[in-house]
C-alpha cells in the first residue's frame, strides 16, 4: 500500500466511524421512502457508459450513454416500450471529487396521442399503417423530449438545449417500420448547439452477460468462450448525449495531459420520481419533490457488491456519502463476492482491506508504477464516491484497436477509464474481484486473472461505428423465445451468432 492509499483508507474508516450514525438514518428512511427498483423498471437504470468518442473527427467530445428500463422484450405492443413521462432522468458528472454533481443533463418526456380512437397503440392506421419518418402521421403515440443543462458554479439554473426532440417508435416489424435505422433511428440522432449530439431511444441490448453469475457463479464456463448470452435479443432504452470536453472539466478548459488537475471527471445516471402519486379512476397525478429512486455509476456494483439490505439505499443516496456509509465501504474493502468466488473454484483471493478494489470504484487510480506516469482515474477529496471516472486526456483508441478488456488487455483508454460501450466489464469486474490484476500480483495468476463468464461478443453483431454506437432494436415481429425465426424474409437460426448492418438488416 503505498502512502497515498494509507491516506485515503485510513480517511474513509475514520470518516465512517464518525458518521456511521448518519448513514444509519439515510438507511432507514430509505427503506420507507424508496420503491424497489425491480418494481419500477421504467426508472431503472441499467447500465452508464461515458468515453472519449471513437467516431473518427470526435476525439474533442465525450459520449455519455445511460441505458434505463432493462430487458425489454421486442414484441410486447401494441403499447412497446417507451419512456415514461413521470420520470426524471439525469446523467451527473463530478469534476472536483467531492462527491457532488457540478454539471447535470436532464431529460424529459412528454407523449402526445394523435388519434385516441384506434384499439392500436403506438403506431396505428391514420393515413397508411407505415411509419416512413419521425413525423409520420401513423405514429401514433410520438414522444417528445426536453435537455436542460445545470450547472452548479453559475447558481444551479436551468439551461434549456434542446426541445421538442421526437424519439423514434419502437421496431415493430417490417411492415410499419421498414428500413428502420434509415428512416427512424438516424434522423433521431439531433446536433446541439454546442457542436454534440443526442439521442434518447429503443436499442439492442449490447450488454452481454450469462447471468449464470446469481446461479452461485454458476456460470457454464468461466472463461472468454462457452458462455450463453442472457440479453440476446432483448431490448433497452438508451439516452446517449455527446458534449465538447470542456463542457464537463472543472477550468471549462481542455485539459493539457492525462495528470493535468482538471483531466478526470466522475460520472454517474439516476431516475427520480415525484415523492406523491395520487390514484383516481382511470387517471394519475403525480406532486411533490423529486425523489431519486435509481442511481447508476459503475457496472455491477449494487448487483453484485452492495448487500441486499443496502441496495435500495444506494439507489437512492448521493455518491457524496457513500464513504460515511461504514456496511458500503466494507462491501468493497471485503466484498463477498470474493470469498464466494475463493469457495467456488477454490482459489485464493487478495486479503481484505481491499485498497485495490477501492481506488478503482471509489477513488479512482492514482499515478503509479503498473500503469505508468501519464495514467491516473484519481478524481476524489479524500473519501470515497462511487461513479465511473474518466480521464479525457487519455488518447482514444481507434476503434479497430479496442481491447474488449480495456486496462486488463494493455488498452489504457478503455474500462476502469471511464467505461466503453466496447468493454466487456462482467470479466473485468470478476477478474478485479478475484485479485487477477497487476494490482494484486500475487494473485494476478491463472484462474484469477482468465476470469470471465464464457461471453465475449454481443450475438446482434459488433457496435455502429457512430453516435449512438449502440445497434438499432432487436424488431418485434421476430419472438426471441424461438430457435429459427423468419426475419425480413429469411429463416434465421438464433443458435448461430446474427451479423445486422448498420440499418438494422440481418445479413446472415
Ligand atoms: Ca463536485
Ligand atoms: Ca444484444
Ligand atoms: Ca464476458
Amino acid at each position: 500500500m503505498n502512502n497515498l492509499m494509507k491516506k485515503i483508507f485510513k480517511g474513509l474508516i475514520g470518516l465512517s466511524l464518525i458518521l456511521s450514525t448518519a448513514g444509519l438514518s439515510v438507511m432507514a428512511s430509505s427503506h420507507s421512502e424508496a420503491p424497489l427498483i425491480a418494481l419500477d423498471r421504467f426508472a431503472d437504470n441499467t447500465d452508464t457508459y461515458a468515453f472519449r468518442s471513437v467516431e473518427p473527427g470526435r476525439e474533442g467530445f465525450v459520449t455519455l450513454i445511460a441505458n434505463y428500463i432493462p430487458l425489454q422484450e421486442p414484441s410486447g405492443g401494441p403499447q412497446w416500450f417507451r419512456w415514461d413521462d413521470t420520470v426524471l432522468y439525469e446523467i451527473k458528472i463530478d469534476n472536483t471529487g467531492d462527491g457532488i454533481e457540478d454539471v447535470t443533463y436532464q431529460f424529459q418526456f412528454t407523449t402526445q396521442t394523435v388519434n385516441a380512437d384506434t384499439v392500436l397503440g403506438q403506431s396505428t392506421v391514420n393515413q397508411d399503417g407505415v411509419i416512413g419518418s419521425l413525423n409520420d402521421p401513423d405514429y401514433n403515440m410520438p414522444q417528445t423530449y426536453t435537455v436542460r443543462r445545470i450547472d452548479r458554479r453559475s447558481g444551479r439554473r436551468g439551461q434549456l438545449i434542446a426541445a421538442g426532440l421526437r424519439t423514434p417508435p419502437a421496431n415493430i416489424g417490417p411492415r410499419v417500420t421498414p428500413n428502420y435505422e434509415t428512416n427512424l433511428g438516424q434522423p433521431a440522432v439531433y446536433p446541439l448547439g454546442n457542436g454534440g449530439k443526442v439521442f434518447a431511444g429503443t436499442r439492442d441490448e449490447y450488454f452481454y452477460i450469462d447471468l449464470g453469475v446469481f446461479d452461485a457463479l454458476n456460470f457454464r464456463s468461466i472463461s472468454s468462450t462457452g458462455g450463453i448470452d442472457s440479453t440476446k435479443g432483448y431490448n433497452v432504452s438508451t439516452i446517449a448525449l455527446e458534449v465538447p470536453i470542456q463542457e464537463l472539466t472543472s477550468t471549462r478548459a481542455v485539459p493539457s495531459g492525462p495528470t493535468a488537475p482538471d483531466a478526470v471527471i466522475g460520472v454517474w445516471a439516476t431516475a427520480s420520481r415525484r415523492s406523491t402519486r395520487v390514484l383516481s379512476a382511470g387517471a394519475a397525478a403525480h406532486n411533490g419533490n423529486w425523489v431519486q429512486v435509481s442511481r447508476l455509476g459503475n457496472p455491477l456494483v449494487n448487483e453484485v457488491v452492495i448487500p441486499l439490505g443496502l441496495k435500495d439505499a444506494f439507489n437512492a443516496i448521493s455518491p457524496q456519502i457513500d464513504g460515511t456509509i461504514p456496511r458500503v465501504v466494507q462491501a468493497v474493502t471485503d466484498p463477498e463476492l470474493a470469498h464466494l468466488m475463493q469457495a467456488v473454484y477454490g482459489i485464493a483471493i487478495p486479503p481484505a482491506p481491499r485498497t485495490d478494489l477501492v481506488s478503482i470504484f471509489g477513488t479512482g487510480i492514482p499515478v503509479n508504477a503498473v500503469t505508468g506516469p501519464n495514467y491516473t482515474t484519481f478524481l476524489s477529496d479524500g473519501t470515497a464516491h462511487e461513479y465511473l471516472r474518466l480521464n479525457v486526456a487519455i488518447p482514444i483508441t481507434p476503434i479497430a484497436s479496442i481491447n474488449r478488456l480495456g486496462l486488463l488487455g494493455g488498452d489504457v483508454a478503455g474500462f476502469p477509464n471511464g467505461r466503453r460501450v466496447h468493454d466487456d466489464v462482467t470479466d473485468i469486474a470478476l477478474r478485479a474481484v478475484a485479485g487477477g490484476t497487476p494490482f494484486t500480483p500475487a494473485t494476478n495468476v491463472a484462474p484469477n486473472n482468465t476470469l470471465g463468464d464464457g461471453v465475449s461478443a454481443n450475438p446482434e453483431g459488433p457496435l455502429l461505428t457512430r453516435f449512438p454506437y449502440l445497434l438499432p432494436p432487436n424488431q418485434g415481429n421476430q419472438p426471441r423465445s424461438s430457435n429459427q425465426t423468419l426475419i425480413e424474409g429469411k429463416l434465421h437460426d438464433w443458435s448461430k451468432a446474427p451479423v445486422v448492418d448498420e440499418n438494422g438488416n440481418f445479413v446472415n
